[in-house]
């Protein structure tokens, strides 16, 4: 199975279990998720919930593999997205303590089955990302809601960017909550199985923090629109990182993203997953998309042609009028 549940002393533990695509969420995994989240939602023998993946990685994601190679205008493209943003709205309203651990990869659908339970554990070897820019896509799962609401203009760094946190950063933007020795995890897990208590094995984060240093610039530089935010980079000393960065990265993805996150800081969660789903329609359905999984994930080549291949000929009001557009009661 892609995805295992047992119960032990109270615990409800989910392991995803595809280790070779680094856990990455299909649909099946995603439904019996949100099937087992309901059921332990009222079962008074769950008093928690703890999420872990099997291997050296959390998850990596959605799997938009199997969503691109399902084709053109295939429910999948409609189920997948629709099932899993819910998902992460029930996580978010689910009644009792919920644990994941951060372990290696943390990207995309992995940070929206995660960020919205109690607490996260990262360790040494934690990678944090919102990586979909570079596939046609656009940072979801509440990424309207989340990154949105960081500070300094980092969540429209991170989305755009794709750039990648290490465990202290992960503390430091409170996308973590707790940190572990490595070789403590397997401790921590039993403990918290057996009591629900994390605290006695939390320690500091041994890793350096780079981005809050750079947090003034960043700030400076990820405000106003996508034009504006590659003229502020062309002029400042971001520019080697970002400029260079965000010139590879597909272009609507980066419009669309950056309106995206502007209309996601006065909507609730439900409302920014809600116009999230609409976009997803409009994003799996564009040719960028295929370009991007066959450049990343299926033939690696890293070359997308991107249409339009730069921001210059993106029309940003259409964007704004497509996310204004009514989405409530989408779920
Ligand atoms: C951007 C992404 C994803 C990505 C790489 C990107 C993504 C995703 C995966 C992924 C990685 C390994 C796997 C797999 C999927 O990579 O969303 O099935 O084995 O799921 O640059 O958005």
């Amino acid at each position: 199975m892609d995805i295992n549940f047992e119960i032990k002393n109270n615990t409800g533990l989910i392991i995803l279990n595809r280790p070779k695509s680094l856990n990455a969420l299909n649909l099946k995994m995603a439904q019996d998720f949100a099937l087992k989240l309901d059921e332990w939602k009222s079962n008074k023998a769950i008093h928690r919930v703890l999420l872990i993946g099997e291997g050296n990685h959390f998850c990596a994601g959605g799997d938009v593999k199997s969503v691109h190679l399902s084709g053109n205008l295939s429910d999948l493209k409609k189920q997948f997205f629709l099932t899993e943003y819910k998902l992460n709205l029930s996580i978010y309203n689910f009644p009792k303590p919920y644990l994941s651990i951060w372990k290696g990869v943390v990207m995309g659908g992995g940070v929206g089955l995660s960020l919205y339970g109690d607490y996260r554990v990262v360790t040494k070897s934690s990678k944090f990302a919102m990586p979909e820019t570079a596939i046609g896509f656009f940072p979801d799962v509440g990424g309207s809601f989340f990154l949105s609401r960081l500070n300094y203009n980092i969540g429209v760094f991170l989305g755009l960017t794709g750039h990648v946190l290490n465990s202290s950063e992960m503390l430091e933007l409170g996308l973590a909550t707790h940190y572990c020795p490595e070789d403590e995890i397997d401790n921590l897990v039993q403990h918290f199985i057996n009591s629900g208590d994390i605290k006695k094995f939390i320690q500091n984060s041994q890793n350096k923090s780079a981005i809050f240093e750079k947090r003034e610039i960043i700030d400076k530089c990820f405000a106003g629109n996508i034009k504006d935010i590659f003229n502020n980079l062309k002029n400042s000393s971001l520019k080697e990182y970002y400029f260079d960065n965000l010139i590879k990265k597909c272009p609507m993805s980066l419009a669309v993203t950056v309106e995206l996150l502007k209309k996601g800081k006065s909507k609730s969660i439900q409302e920014c997953l809600e116009m999230e789903y609409k976009l997803s329609q409009m994003m799996v359905n564009r040719n960028d998309f295929a370009e991007g999984i066959e450049a990343v994930l299926i033939k690696k080549h890293h070359n997308p042609k991107w249409s339009p291949k730069s921001i210059d000929k993106i029309n940003l009001k259409e964007i704004d009028d497509f996310l204004e557009t009514n989405t409530s009661q989408i779920f």
